[in-house]
């Protein structure tokens, strides 16, 4: 059917397609989704795939474009297109290079020209069919993206390998994509080529955990690296870890709410949210999720403690709710972590909405919802929750959302709603608030004007827990 649509990218003759090697078994031709007639096909193809393998989403792969020979067949003629005066430091000093000639004819241009435009010029089209096809909202992963992607699409980070550095090098990945307005990004956890080790793994589940898009995956003939293949202490460590994520989840989608209404980073660096403290530019080992969540995981193997750069402000462990001591603040403290933990702290002046996890998010989205209120020097905080039903298209644009704002100040919560357009939200409770950083015993509890019992609610003063009587 490509071939009858006249789909393909070409030769430089304008009409004989290329021919490279993309995946096995054989050869491939490459799809000009510059072409108009190329999406009409795509389309085509993806609605009726719907029916042959009930998808909710697609991941597109391959697409930079990818190419085993250095070029199609028989290889690139000499011409200035294809040696230009100026190369790039890449391999084989040669633009051609695990892709096809740069003087190959798309409908937009050459090659040459529109090279770094193959990934994105799949990814709309493949939104579009996915939205179409499922009636929901679309999931497209891409391996190739470009400026604008992050409107249609997820990206992970390519074929990283088994080993730490590259563990490491995915944090800066992950925030250089923020900054690029594509926040749905994670590395493959555990590393995708070469063989991955116990140790490397699990401290890769646990900083995975808090990858926006978070997934384990493996490169064919590897070793296993599923977190039940490692044994029992392994798969509770890493369910602790995820659980931790999940129980998170609604914090979590009301920043990529602020992200896709008010382009905000979903992850971020210390710099961004200290950026007057220079001690903060250079930190690419630990990062935030929105202002308020910091991740500071273990990248050394062997390694059994982390050293964590506090910049000024309130923080808290998110383990015990203890205050980080102000002695820790504008320096490295070295913050103890066995192999079953990874240092997570809650920054003062902000409210997380949380959720209890469950197998699903089907599941969970039903569970009741929990507040967690670190206080700053002042004993205030705020925050907000965004919440619709999941998975249905433009909720935003149809004010199909439930928003609430919460302020907390002198001891008091007060939550605004600002937008109540979902009646999934009605039905849904908190059971639990936990605030952070109170400065006096609480004598009493009450909500909207009505004492709350005593045995409802219990705390800790200078670590010491008050039972509830
Ligand atoms: C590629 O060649 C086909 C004929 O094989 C033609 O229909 C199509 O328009 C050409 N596309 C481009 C971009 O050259
Ligand atoms: C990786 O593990 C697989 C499966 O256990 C094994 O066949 C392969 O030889 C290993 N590769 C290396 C480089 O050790
Ligand atoms: C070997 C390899 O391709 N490593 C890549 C793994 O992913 C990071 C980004 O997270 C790249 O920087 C590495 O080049």
């Amino acid at each position: 059917l490509g071939q009858e649509m006249g789909v393909w990218i070409n030769n430089s003759d304008g009409v004989t397609p290329a021919i490279g090697k993309s995946l096995p078994p054989g050869y491939s031709v490459f799809p000009d989704y510059t072409n108009p007639r190329t999406v009409e096909w795509w389309t085509q193809l993806c609605l009726e795939f719907k029916d042959v393998l009930d998808y909710d989403g697609i991941w597109i792969d391959m697409n930079e474009p990818s190419n085993d020979l250095t070029g199609q067949l028989p290889g690139c003629a000499a011409n200035d297109i294809n040696d230009p005066p100026y190369i790039p430091s890449i391999t084989d000093h040669s633009l051609a290079q695990k892709t096809l000639c740069p003087d190959s004819r798309t409908y937009l241009g050459e090659h040459y020209n529109t090279h770094s435009l193959f990934g994105w010029s799949q990814t709309a089209p493949t939104f579009h069919v996915v939205q179409q096809a499922t009636g929901k909202r679309a999931f497209v992963l891409s391996r190739s993206t470009f400026v604008g992607s992050g409107k249609h699409a997820g990206h992970w980070l390519g074929d990283n390998k088994s080993q730490w550095k590259d563990m490491h090098y995915s944090i800066i990945g992950m925030l250089e994509f923020n900054l690029f307005g594509i926040p749905f990004v994670g590395a493959d956890i555990c590393g995708f080529s070469s063989n991955t080790t116990y140790e490397l793994c699990l401290r890769w589940m646990q900083l995975g955990s808090f990858y926006p898009f978070s997934r384990n995956h493996n490169a064919e003939g590897n070793a296993a690296q599923d977190p039940a293949v490692f044994g029992a202490e392994f798969a509770k460590i890493a369910r602790a870890t995820l659980r931790i994520r999940y129980s998170l989840l609604p914090y979590l989608y009301t920043l990529f709410f602020e992200s896709h209404v008010h382009g905000n980073t979903v992850v971020r660096s210390l710099m961004h949210e200290f950026t007057s403290d220079q001690q903060t530019h250079g930190i690419d080992t630990a990062f935030l999720w929105g202002p308020a969540f910091m991740v500071a995981p273990v990248l050394q193997e062997g390694a059994r403690s982390v050293d964590v750069y506090f910049p000024e402000a309130t923080w808290f462990d998110y383990y015990t709710g203890r205050k980080i001591p102000s002695t820790w603040h504008k320096t490295y403290a070295t913050v103890y972590a066995p192999l079953n933990k990874i240092p997570l702290f809650i920054r003062g002046g902000h409210i997380l909405p949380e959720q209890a996890p469950a197998s699903t998010t089907t599941k969970s989205r039903l569970n009741p919802f929990g507040l967690i209120i670190a206080l700053d020097e002042h004993g205030e905080a705020s925050g907000s929750l965004f919440w619709d039903d999941g998975d249905s298209i433009d909720t935003i644009e149809n004010e199909n959302y439930f928003l609430a704002k919460y302020t907390f100040s002198a001891g008091h919560l007060k939550t605004e709603i600002l937008k109540n357009g979902y009646r999934g939200a009605d039905s849904l409770k908190y059971n639990k608030i936990t605030i952070l950083g109170l400065k006096l015993r609480p004598h009493a509890v009450a909500v909207n004007g009505g004492a709350v019992r005593r045995d409802a609610f219990s705390y800790e003063l200078n670590g010491v827990r008050a039972p509830s009587s």
